[in-house]
């Protein structure tokens, strides 16, 4: 019997986590609010590496509490969390051996931001799951899109995807598994992934046993879930799956987003989503600071309220 994705299948309930240095321009480049996801403003931009790499000066999550993240994660009725680990910008949250440009190497902040999380996390028997941008690096030669899906914006980042792959992302993805032993692994976006490029990546999972990999590694591999994003499939969707949501418009922190779903929308899609055999994996964009917004921790703590109300006989 196949026990691996038992745990999974139970959960119904997570905590994504997009976090990273796009948390200090917040949604704004040069006085002006740039695109529709923060995480994703060096793109839609068009930013210049040196020019963002700069913003890394200035994240210091001093207010950064990991054991209170996953207590709200846990008080919500979530019961694992996914949390950046790298995204399309390609600054990893940990203490990487292959690049400078992570949290330890690039911040004031200096330290790694992922263990203290997967520490919390065991202590208060949540799960860890680790998404990771393998083919989109921004800064580091991995491929990009840019305003008008038109690739590369800055001459810097010009660079073979096969050596930015073999020699940053392999490696990476080898340090996590290793160092983190998560219980997912959340591959996001399969942009100019191919077999070739993909099978470098699958015969990594096992340093990591029993873990769950998403549907977005690229190279038509499937994985052991699919990721329905910002929208909840009809029924009749077969194999395991989880829908992945914003609270407000936006996965990373923006200042000026304020449109926030409402407790009753989010606990309605909690309930349709479970009702239907899935799972709602529903983010949270921390601030620079490392605080996550309070409208979301609000909207978390109403959501385990009627939960916990609902429970009782
Ligand atoms: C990706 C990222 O580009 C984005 O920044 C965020 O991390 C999100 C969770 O995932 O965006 C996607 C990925 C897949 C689809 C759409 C947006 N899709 O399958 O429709």
């Amino acid at each position: 019997r196949d026990t691996r994705m038992e745990w999974f299948r139970a959960a119904k309930f997570g905590m994504f986590i997009h976090w990273g240095v796009y948390a200090v321009p917040a949604g704004i480049y040069k006085g002006e609010k740039v695109g529709k996801y923060g995480e994703w403003i060096m793109s839609d931009g068009s930013i210049p590496m040196a020019e963002y790499q700069r913003f890394a000066k200035k994240f210091n999550p001093i207010k950064y509490d990991p054991e209170a993240w996953v207590k709200l994660a846990k008080e919500a009725g979530m019961k694992y969390i996914v949390i950046t680990s790298k995204h399309h910008d390609g600054f990893a949250l940990f203490d990487s051996k292959v690049s400078k440009w992570d949290i330890v190497d690039a911040s004031p902040y200096g330290k790694d931001l992922i263990a203290p999380l997967a520490e919390a996390c065991k202590k208060h028997g949540i799960k860890l799951g680790l998404y990771y941008s393998q083919a989109q690096d921004w800064n580091q030669g991995g491929s990009a899109r840019g305003k008008d899906k038109k690739g590369k914006w800055d001459p810097a980042q010009e660079h073979d995807m096969d050596d930015y792959i073999k020699n940053i992302a392999v490696p990476q993805v080898k340090e996590i598994l290793t160092q983190y032993q998560p219980a997912i692994l959340w591959w996001d976006t399969p942009r100019g992934m191919n077999k070739e490029r993909a099978e470098q990546f699958l015969p990594l999972l096992k340093l990591a046993p029993g873990i769950i990999h998403n549907n977005r590694l690229g190279g038509d591999y499937k994985g052991d879930i699919s990721t329905p994003e910002q929208f909840i499939p009809g029924t009749g969707l077969s194999g395991d799956w989880e829908s992945c949501m914003t609270m407000n418009n936006t996965w990373g922190y923006k200042s000026y987003d304020h449109n926030w779903k409402s407790t009753e929308t989010l606990i309605q899609n909690l309930v349709d989503i479970a009702s239907k055999g899935g799972n709602f994996l529903l983010n949270v964009g921390p601030t620079a600071e490392g605080l996550i917004p309070e409208p979301s921790v609000e909207r978390l703590k109403n959501m385990g309220e009627w939960m916990k109300k609902n429970s009782e006989s």
